[in-house]
């Protein structure tokens, strides 16, 4: 009985720290830590729609000056990375955001963002307003 109970008060944290730093989430947004002198980062994740079709116009943080919503799309065989305006949030449908499709560029980090932290953020839909979420920072080797 001792055993369990030393081996329950060393796993739980563990488990907690493997959830927070190491998993990267269903839904919502997460990010992966930078080391320092990257000044980019990036975020991935899903962006689950509404009832009506939307459109993700812009992202903004005080952990960066500048949030981008690039898209990385096949032209004629080369992918290419580019800046655009918006992403579309297609209703009911959960919209991924990944290296290979879109996803958010923070530009200019303000600092390194840091492993098991969360990165505060206000999204800005066109029809479903703003909208205020946690990114979640992950580990490099997160799963
Ligand atoms: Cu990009």
């Amino acid at each position: 009985m001792k055993i369990i109970l030393v081996l329950l008060t060393v796993l739980f944290p563990l488990l907690a720290f493997a959830q927070t730093e190491n998993t990267i989430p269903k839904t919502g947004l997460y990010a992966f830590e930078t080391s320092a002198g990257m000044k980019v980062g990036a975020a991935f994740g899903v962006l689950s729609g509404g009832d009506t079709d939307d459109q993700l116009l812009s992202v903004t943080s005080t952990v960066s000056p500048r949030i981008e919503i690039h898209e990385m799309k096949d032209v004629n065989g080369i992918m290419q990375m580019r800046q655009v305006a918006s992403m579309p949030i297609k209703k009911n449908t959960e919209n991924k955001l990944g290296p290979m499709g879109y996803h958010l560029m923070l530009m200019d980090l303000n600092a390194p963002l840091q492993k098991g932290t969360n990165i505060p953020v206000t999204l800005l839909f066109k029809n479903a307003g703003e909208k205020k979420m946690n990114i979640p920072v992950l580990a490099r080797q997160a799963k």
